[in-house]
């Protein structure tokens, strides 16, 4: 079910260090534009509260998290689509992951010079979306060609295919993101087999200097004002404080790091969470002493396929799922409370699985 999260943005704008923070796999840093020669990946854990919450009224040998897999993905410039910088190869591997995170400098440094310049998220933000947007138009219109020849030998569905995508083509043409474009559902077919680029979904990191971690800066608010109104994600981080907190071995000198910083959690942890969220994502436990651990499913999974994330022979065997609610069972603090209170149900092959339900499988193979 690997679902992956790429990192994009313009070269040097700290996509690899905002990686190496929830990373165990490092990727090389440096102030070079352009000197990253590949992409990587990491598998990172989904950081949740919820689980040290579930440990106070369950005593457990360990607690395992929830992983996702998130690419950091060289950067982008202007003329990226014919190839300028480290060009195309990388538009590649955007083309694979399932929702981008988008990480615009926010910060000064006299050191380290933009390659356009000067400091401009918005500037940059746009440059990033032509490129992709140029990638798009390509795919579309070599998708309009090879229809209008089906087209002309009488095949009806590829006619409504070249209306749908005339509509992508006008639409991308004037400077606008696939994924804005409304359309009707029985008509996603005819792109959704091109992957585009700017039809993923989005989230934007402005990653910023130590000082303004917690209430942004200027560029900060020029990407407020350009994103209004368009119901994006947006997450402030100081990467390169927040990447030397990673680095410090014990929980307690992080915990005092980022106070110092003025904050109650790492911003890294927040853009997990809200990638985790934008693929359409959720969780839920398993409690025992054993361990407590996460598990991830997509949204509208029902039991037995949930129990197949497990192992497989849960979901061949499934005979039911007894459930208790997260707050439920925090609020009443054991199993036996729950049973008591009448919050712990027996559910069959059809029960769609929520976000923070406690299962126990019941299986025989
Ligand atoms: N001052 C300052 N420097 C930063 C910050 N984040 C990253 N840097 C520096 O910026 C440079 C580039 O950072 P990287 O993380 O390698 O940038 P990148 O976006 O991965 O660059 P490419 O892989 O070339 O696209 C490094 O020298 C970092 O130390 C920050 O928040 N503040
Ligand atoms: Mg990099």
């Amino acid at each position: 079910m690997a679902l992956q999260c790429g990192i994009i943005g313009i070269t040097n704008v700290g996509k690899t260090t905002i990686f190496n923070c929830i990373s165990n796999t490092r990727g090389e840093t440096n102030a070079f534009a352009f000197s990253a020669t590949k992409s990587n990946i990491g598998v990172i854990q989904v950081p949740d509260p919820r689980l040290y919450e579930l440990e106070k009224h369950q005593v457990t040998e360990k607690i395992v998290h929830t992983t996702m897999e998130i690419v950091d993905i060289p950067g982008l410039a202007r003329g990226s689509n014919k190839g300028e910088g480290v060009g195309n190869k990388f538009l590649g591997d955007i083309r694979n992951t399932d929702a981008l995170i988008h990480v615009l400098r926010c910060f000064d440094d006299d050191a380290l010079p933009h390659v356009d310049g000067s400091v401009d998220p918005v500037r940059d933000l746009e440059t990033v979306d032509f490129e992709l947007q140029v990638k798009d138009l390509e795919s579309v219109e070599k998708k309009l060609q090879r229809l209008e020849k089906l087209v002309r030998a009488g095949d009806k569905d590829a006619k409504q295919g070249i209306e749908v995508l005339t509509g992508y083509r006008d639409h991308i043409g004037n400077f606008n993101n696939a994924r804005t474009l409304e359309i009707r559902n029985e008509d996603k077919k005819h792109v959704d087999d091109l992957f585009l680029l700017t039809m993923k979904p989005v989230m934007f990191v402005c990653n910023v200097d130590g000082k303004s971690a917690v209430a942004g800066n200027k560029y900060v608010d020029s990407v407020l004002e350009h994103l209004k109104g368009k119901d994006a994600e947006i997450i402030i981080i100081a990467g390169a404080v927040e990447a030397e907190i990673a680095e410090l071995e014990s929980r307690d000198d992080r915990l005092a790091f980022l106070q110092d910083a003025g904050l109650d959690e790492p911003g890294v942890d927040k853009m997990v969470r809200a990638a985790y969220k934008m693929l359409n994502l959720q969780t839920f436990f398993t409690v025992g002493p054993k361990e407590i651990r996460a598990w991830t499913i997509k949204k509208g999974m029902n039991a037995p396929q949930a129990s197949g994330v497990i192992h497989s022979d849960l979901e061949r065997g499934f005979i039911r799922a007894e459930v208790m609610k997260y707050r439920d069972f925090i609020k009443l603090g054991s199993e036996h409370a729950c049973k008591e209170a009448g919050k712990f149900n027996i559910e069959g092959k059809n029960y769609v699985v929520d976000d923070g339900d406690i299962l126990h499988i019941r299986f025989n193979v």
